[in-house]
């Protein structure tokens, strides 16, 4: 469609650390989140991507997985009106996984919490801004809280050999970090925030890298901690590599403003388990969340597989139409599995047609019409 046009370049799509090197490493497109570059692809395909990231170990910018920082007083208040998941029990170094919701109980984040004390806390945020969410929600409460986006620019490591490659750098620590847990290691004097955690089905780590005022720039710094993993990553076979579709949709797991929007609630989303004990406390959509439990959901996330010839990532959503031709939902993301041998997409699916095994038609942008079958997420092994 719009090849070979241009995005314009400003300071508002912002380069991160890592740009440079991205870049070096023949990034071939780059999608904008949190109004940061995210690449998107390098030489090679989605697929051969999918294979090395199964096996071997993947560096990348997801820098746009900004931060926002809210420290002070109030700050452990203030999440907890920002989420149905309770945080009262959250210890310092975990991670949590929060939906948070507008007042109609829809979706505007799904960021990942870390507490980094009583009075401390990072929110890893999706694309949406929800710096300025929490400040006027704070100023309007009147809340002794500082929130501000720190000069953090998270790298992702990940695959199978992640931990192999971070114990060659930072030590055998690395090996009693759990999963959606973090620790602080040292990297060149500064302190680094280290979570064993990522947007993928495979092991990995994410280093919240810091800037420390000791460097020139938060480039050098960057480049620097870069450099270091991928001179240590030599031996483990790294390549750069960026959030994979394939195992992104196999393992269900969906991205914010294309899969789910602030027209979905939480329980659509398949995040009812983030929102059990929401009878605790107060939070932003608490009435609406209450009221849309006792009515129940009339829609879903699902997986389908479909037939037909290797579907390419798709652009535009595609439309989900019943055995008798009724529209029950649509594909948001969707791609061609090499695991599975069939496409796989992402759907809301109406409740009349949610169950597992209900036969669909998929129409393409052609108009052309194919098979397909409605299953559970993660899709089956
Ligand atoms: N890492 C960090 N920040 C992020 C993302 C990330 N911010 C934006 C986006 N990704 C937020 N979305 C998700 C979605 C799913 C997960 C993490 C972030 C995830 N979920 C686990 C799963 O589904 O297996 C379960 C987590 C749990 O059990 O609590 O990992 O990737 N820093």
């Amino acid at each position: 469609m719009t090849k070979n046009i241009k995005l314009n370049m400003s300071r508002r799509i912002r380069r991160t650390p890592y740009t440079n090197r991205v870049e070096e490493h023949g990034v071939s497109d780059f999608t904008v989140v949190n109004h940061m570059l995210l690449p998107k692809g390098f030489k090679n395909s989605v697929e051969e991507d999918y294979w090395h990231l199964s096996k071997e170990v993947q560096i990348w910018d997801v820098s746009c997985q900004r931060q926002v920082q809210i420290s002070g007083p109030d700050a452990a208040a203030l999440i907890q009106k920002l989420t149905p998941r309770s945080i009262k029990t959250m210890e310092t170094g975990k991670c949590f996984y929060i939906p948070m919701l507008n007042e109609n109980a829809g979706m505007i984040n799904d960021p990942v919490l870390l507490k980094l004390d009583d009075d401390m806390f990072w929110v890893s945020i999706a694309d949406s801004d929800i710096l300025l969410w929490a400040k006027g929600y704070a100023l309007g409460l009147n809340l002794d809280v500082n929130i501000e986006e720190p000069d953090v620019y998270p790298l992702a490591i990940q695959g199978p050999k992640s931990e192999d490659l971070l114990v060659s750098i930072f030590g055998e620590e690395i090996k009693k970090i759990k999963f959606f847990n973090f620790r602080v290691v040292d990297f060149e004097g500064t302190k680094q925030v280290i979570a064993r955690s990522g947007y993928s089905k495979q092991d990995g780590f994410e280093i919240y890298f810091k800037v420390h005022e000791k460097y020139f720039d938060k480039v050098e710094m960057g480049e620097k901690l870069w450099d270091t993993i991928w001179e240590a990553g030599k031996k483990f076979n790294i390549s750069p590599g960026c959030p994979n579709l394939i195992d992104r949709i196999e393992g269900g797991l969906m991205s914010y403003g294309n899969d789910f929007t602030g027209e979905n609630n939480p329980l659509e989303c398949n995040l009812e388990k983030y929102c059990k004990d929401d009878v605790s406390h107060d939070f932003i959509g608490k009435q609406a969340l209450s009221k849309i439990k006792n009515e129940g959901i009339k829609q879903k996330m699902m997986g389908i597989i479909f037939d037909g010839d290797p579907c390419p990532s798709i652009g535009q959503p595609l439309q989900v139409l019943s055995k008798d031709n009724k529209k029950i939902g649509q594909i948001t993301s969707g791609i061609f599995s090499p695991r599975i041998k069939k496409n796989i997409g992402l759907s809301m699916i109406l409740k009349e047609y949610w169950n597992v095994g209900e036969s669909v038609f998929i129409q393409t942008l052609d108009g052309g019409k194919r098979n397909g079958t409605i299953t559970s997420l993660p899709f089956p092994d």
